[in-house]
This record gives structure tokens, C-alpha cells and sequence, in this order.
């Protein structure tokens, strides 16, 4: 491991947080074990905390002088009797995390102290952490002011634009999500449950990850059919394929804190029914042309109505529905009703990552069509976001929507939607995009024109049973 990516990722946050001034103090996650029990969660480190230090360790804390620029990391080391239990490193092994100087823990309130007694007065701390508690653990004197209100902030804006270092860990994550997910596709089979499917998705996650990405980047959304209209639909054992189904498998590892997230829709049996497959080229259509606009200085929520723009441009085709023009469908959220959802979002430690909307930029549209958009930014180079279309036929949203509103219904054709496509339940198409100076790059490499799946999904037909 290249532990410099982090000095770098600290090198570039500098330029943003520096005018702050004083002293920043950032607390990695706290341990948690079960009550009653020695059983010790695995903690995901803190965001900010990890993307400035690197440091996995749980109780572990960062004072960072930003007019100095200088950097003092604190590590939280087991007792002695520890090691009968545990692989334990020891103190001088934590050097590899890239800083001035390293302490531990105990030495916190001193180091402060002697910021202090050199006259910083003014700390900051992220919204998330509580300011007693930096009181507490710093010993800081009531004439040091703490404010938690800028500093998150601003290594947000920090994060939106990945180091290169970074951008290497993502592409690790999401290889071994991609081959996860083709490796799953291969193994799925029509007599299987969801949780049999994310099972196998598991398996192949911490075989190609390893421990290097024990962590989800989320739990996994599986869901066959109907259910695939559901958003976040979570795999149930009780539920079992059907051969005229279509799985949507929305999954993404990490590595190193770093997180990939693709989604595949294909179908159980290997081969797309017509109803399928026109469901499923439509969303691929849409997938494809936004990928396309994808560079810098366009704005994700015109890349959203690009979706949009096909998705009611083909379900107009298909006489779904009945408006005069893809942008009455739009104004009308008619198009909405069938993609209730923005079209991507912004990835890096967290899978919904940080920066989505710029204090002072434009405000969240609220317009049923594009309120949803989690991001209003113009694309920059070293951006990574998600560019994820889907089409759901979800009666949920959609037969509240017809029976209030008497004009939408005289636009959609219901009787096909409730004979054919509530069947179809939902697709969706997600890959990982890279900003880059010229263009863009996929980072994730996924199978997915509907030839293709079936290519695949029949030398998986090949291979022994799973189970
Ligand atoms: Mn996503």
C-alpha cells in the first residue's frame, strides 16, 4: 500500500481548508463492541478522518496546523495483555501513515496545549463531531473557540476532485466489482432465491477483494421482477426466481474505503423476452447517450434530462404513454413517474459521496422531474460519479399519480402498463464515470448490451451448479 496517497490527498485539501486558520482536530470513528460480549463491530473510519490520514485504527485522532502545515497523528494502542487475542502493531509500525509526528493517544491534551501556549486560539471540528467531546479529550481552555461549521465543508469540496492516488484505489474497487458482478450473472441460476444470488455475490466480492475490501460500499440490492420497481430493495430469502424474470443487481465492493457501485439488470432464464428487452434498451439507450455527454463544464442535471428526454421519447413509441412530446412528459412528471430517481451521483469513500450541492451555486431544482438530482454541479476533471438510468413501472407511484390527476391519466396507457410491465418490474444501468481533462473514462467494466448478457449468462449455463 501506498500510503502517500493520503499526504497528497492532504496536499490538495490544504488549498481549501488553509484560509480556516488555527488548529483542526478530527476524530476517527470510536470503537463499538456489542454490549455484554467481546465481539468488536468492524468500524468504517470516519470519511474525513481516513481521507486525510489513511489510518483504518478505531479512537485515532488528527491536529492539523493549517497555517503551518503541520500534522500530528494520535493511535489509540491495545493493552499489553491484548496480544494473547490479537495480531497487534505496534506503535512504531503506524509511522507508515503519512505525518509529522505520531503520538499515543495519551499525549493528545499536551500536543494541544502546546499549540495553545503558542497562541492558536480558534479550533475546528466537523458537524458530526460533538464539540464537548473535543473539549473533553483536548483539554481545551474556554478561550478557544470551536465551530463546526465550515470545516466539513470544505473537505467536501475537497473530496469532489479525486488525487491520482485516489483515483487508483477506485479503479481497484470497482475491477473487483465488475468481476464480482460478471461472475454472479454467470452462476445464477432459475430455482434460486435472492439471497442465494447475493450470496454468490458475496462470495466473489471478499474472494477478488480480500480484506483489502471487507467493506460494502452498501448492501446489496437484489430483486427479481416486480420487486425490481422497489428502489432499494433488499434480498429475502423467501423469494424464488422465476424463469420469466428479469434480476436487478445493484452491488458495489470497496477497497481501501474506497467504493464502486454497479447495477445489472439481466434476465434469470439468459434470454430477454421482447417486453424485457424493450424496457431493458431503453434504459441502456438512455445509459449510453448520458454517458456520452459526460466531460467537463456540463452539468449533471442536463445530463439527467438527457435520460429523461429518451426514456419518454420510447415509452412514446411503444404507446405507454400518449404525451405529444418528451418534454410535455417531462412537464408534466409523467417521465418521472417511470424514473423516480436522479441519475447518479457522486462516488469516492462514501457511495453517496460528499459536495453535492455548492453553497452558493444553483439551488436544488424542485421540480418533481429533478428534485431528486443529488447533485448540481458542472462536471470537473477528477470527478468520479455514478451514471445510473433505470425505467420502473411501480404501482405505488404510478396509480396514486393517474388517480389524482385525471390529465396524466388520459396520457398513459394503463391498461399495457397493468397487463404487461408491472411484470417487468424495473431495470437499471449503472456504471462508474471518471471526469478526465478531455472526456471521461468508465471506470467499471460490466457486460451490458442484451447480447452480450445472454453470451454470458449461457457459458455460465456451462459451469457446474452453485449449490
Ligand atoms: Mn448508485
Amino acid at each position: 500500500m501506498n500510503y502517500s496517497i493520503f499526504a497528497e490527498n492532504r496536499k490538495h485539501a490544504l488549498n481549501y481548508v488553509k484560509s480556516l486558520g488555527g488548529l483542526l482536530i478530527l476524530k476517527g470513528h470510536p470503537e463499538m463492541v456489542r454490549p455484554g460480549t467481546d465481539y468488536e463491530h468492524p468500524i468504517f473510519q470516519e470519511s474525513n478522518f481516513y481521507y486525510l490520514t489513511g489510518v483504518p485504527d478505531e479512537n485515532s485522532w488528527l491536529v492539523w496546523d493549517v497555517e503551518e502545515d503541520v500534522t500530528h497523528l494520535f493511535f489509540d494502542l491495545p493493552p499489553e495483555d491484548a496480544k494473547t487475542w490479537m495480531k497487534v502493531e505496534s506503535f512504531e509500525s503506524k509511522k507508515r501513515y503519512p505525518a509529522n509526528f505520531h503520538h499515543k493517544v495519551e499525549e493528545l491534551p499536551n500536543v494541544v496545549a502546546q499549540f495553545i501556549s503558542k497562541g492558536i486560539s480558534k479550533v475546528h471540528i466537523l458537524e458530526i463531531t460533538s464539540e464537548s467531546v473535543i473539549r473533553e479529550c483536548c483539554k481545551l481552555p474556554e478561550t478557544v473557540s470551536v465551530s463546526n461549521k465550515d470545516l466539513q465543508y470544505l473537505l467536501g469540496e475537497a473530496r469532489v476532485i479525486k488525487t491520482p492516488g485516489e483515483i487508483e484505489l477506485m479503479r481497484m474497487s470497482a475491477k473487483h466489482s465488475s468481476e464480482a458482478h460478471i461472475q454472479t450473472m454467470k452462476h445464477v441460476r432459475d430455482d434460486m432465491t435472492e439471497t442465494d444470488i447475493e450470496a454468490i455475490w458475496y462470495y466473489y466480492m471478499h474472494k477478488l477483494a480480500g480484506t483489502d475490501g471487507k467493506f460494502h460500499a452498501f448492501l446489496p440490492i437484489v430483486s427479481f421482477g416486480s420487486d425490481a420497481a422497489v428502489l432499494h430493495h433488499y434480498a429475502e430469502d423467501n423469494v424464488k426466481a422465476q424463469p420469466d424474470q428479469m434480476c436487478l443487481l445493484d452491488a458495489g465492493s470497496t477497497y481501501k474505503f474506497y467504493a464502486a457501485d454497479i447495477t445489472r439488470t439481466f434476465p434469470i432464464s439468459g434470454k430477454f423476452a421482447p417486453k424485457h428487452r424493450f424496457i431493458y434498451e431503453t434504459v441502456l439507450e438512455m445509459q449510453l447517450a448520458c454517458i456520452d455527454m459526460v466531460k467537463a463544464g456540463v452539468m449533471m442535471i442536463d445530463i439527467h434530462e438527457k435520460a429523461l428526454t429518451i426514456l419518454a421519447e420510447r415509452l412514446m413509441k411503444e404507446g405507454i404513454i400518449k404525451t405529444s412530446s418528451a418534454k410535455e412528459a417531462i412537464e408534466k412528471n409523467i417521465a418521472a413517474l417511470f424514473m423516480p430517481h436522479g441519475l447518479g451521483h457522486q462516488l469516492g469513500i462514501d457511495t453517496h459521496d460528499v459536495g453535492g450541492y455548492v453553497r452558493g451555486g444553483p439551488v436544488r431544482d424542485t421540480r418533481p422531474s429533478f428534485m431528486k438530482l443529488r447533485t448540481n454541479r458542472v462536471l470537473q476533471p477528477g470527478m468520479v460519479i455514478t451514471i445510473e438510468p433505470g425505467c420502473y413501472f411501480n404501482p405505488n407511484i404510478i396509480e396514486p399519480a393517474v388517480a389524482s390527476n385525471p390529465e396524466m391519466a388520459s396520457l398513459i396507457d394503463m391498461e399495457k402498463i397493468r397487463g404487461t410491465y408491472y411484470a417487468v418490474g424495473g431495470v437499471r444501468i449503472e456504471d462508474d464515470v471518471l471526469v478526465t481533462p478531455d472526456g471521461h473514462d468508465v471506470l467499471t467494466c460490466v457486460p451490458k448490451n442484451p447480447d452480450d448478457i445472454e453470451k454470458l449468462m449461457a457459458e455460465g449455463q456451462k459451469l457446474p451448479p452453485w449449490m
